[in-house]
């Protein structure tokens, strides 16, 4: 039997696939359905103080094997997030799962650590430094002394355990610069990636754009992103501290997906868009493919091929 169990810090997940932020997690009922379904986590929509209504519609696009989004961070606020995975945590309290966190500010991320510091949240926080579509808000990710600025800042009082959501980056002199920031703090992981930003999706029939906001501008999920996933996951494990764990997200439509980011170093893997297209039903395919592969080429648990990715220099 295969073991498809994962372990991030002192914690162990029974399956080391779940969703990503942002995709059927926006609320109790979908929550709930991942609770239900054997994803080995779940992560809760990427939270704001307040509610949020997002950006105007339509803001999401579904394309052949992937899609383009602008959602804008729609959200129930913190509260409602917080609340939910304190009760599923004391109903549950042998799991850990993971509360994401996006305040378009410096200030509100700090407002909504230090409300998750005061609680008896025990789970990981993901804080997503990487939401393209807030019109005239920068991906943060892309300013590495102001992720140092923030780190250092969230670091002086919070001491749970904590990863952070970043964009991709495309020139290996970034991942170095982003790992030289990531590995001088007490990080419990890093989730790598986030949609690659700002793409153009184009309906040529109509000569027009896909989505409303931001003139057409938005997030780029699914297939198409997969080998930027992967140089993200592979160029961070390269770089980070061992004690830093990486989440690889992107481009994962099956078993092969989720085999190839554990091989660049993943110890667990988020399905976004392919989630969005299957619902929970996709975990299920998913662990049989990875546990096929795996029992094909004689892999007892994950260990046995994370991060061993080979190159013709091997
Ligand atoms: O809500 C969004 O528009 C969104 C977010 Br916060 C994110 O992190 N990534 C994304 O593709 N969309």
């Amino acid at each position: 039997m295969t073991d498809l169990s994962t372990t991030i810090a002192d914690r162990t997940f029974s399956n080391c696939m779940m969703n990503a932020a942002g995709v059927r997690c926006a609320d109790e009922n979908d929550l709930n359905q991942l609770i239900a379904s054997p994803a080995g986590a779940y992560v809760t929509k990427s939270a704001t103080p307040n509610v949020r209504e997002g950006n105007p519609e339509p803001r999401m696009k579904s394309l052949p094997g992937g899609c383009i989004n602008s959602m804008g961070l729609p959200n129930h606020g913190l509260d409602y997030y917080l609340d939910f995975v304190l009760k599923d945590q004391a109903a549950r309290p042998d799991k850990t799962n993971l509360l994401s966190i996006a305040g378009t500010t410096l200030e509100d991320n700090l407002a909504m650590l230090h409300k998750v510091a005061d609680s008896d949240f025990n789970g990981f926080v993901e804080l997503n430094l990487s939401c393209p579509n807030v019109p005239g808000k920068p991906q943060v990710g892309y300013d590495f002394d102001r992720v140092r600025e923030i780190l250092t800042q969230v670091f002086a009082f919070y001491d749970k355990p904590l990863g952070v959501k970043l964009p991709p980056y495309f020139d290996l002199v970034h991942f170095d610069q982003i790992a030289a920031v990531l590995n001088d703090f007490p990080l419990t992981f890093v989730n790598s990636i986030n949609s690659v930003g700002n793409g153009l999706v184009i309906d040529p029939n109509a000569e027009r754009v896909a989505i409303k906001p931001k003139g057409g501008f938005g997030g780029i999920g699914g297939t198409f992103i997969k080998p930027t996933a992967l140089a993200n996951v592979r160029g961070l494990s390269l770089r980070l501290k061992p004690e830093i764990a990486i989440i690889g997200t992107g481009g994962v439509m099956n078993g092969t997906d989720v085999f190839e980011h554990i091989l660049c170093g993943a110890s667990m893997v988020q399905v976004g868009t392919q989630f969005g297209f299957e619902g929970t039903r996709i975990f299920k395919r998913l662990s049989k493919e990875l546990s096929a592969i795996m029992a094909a080429k004689g892999y007892q648990s994950i260990d046995d091929f994370k991060g061993k990715l080979k190159t013709f220099d091997d």
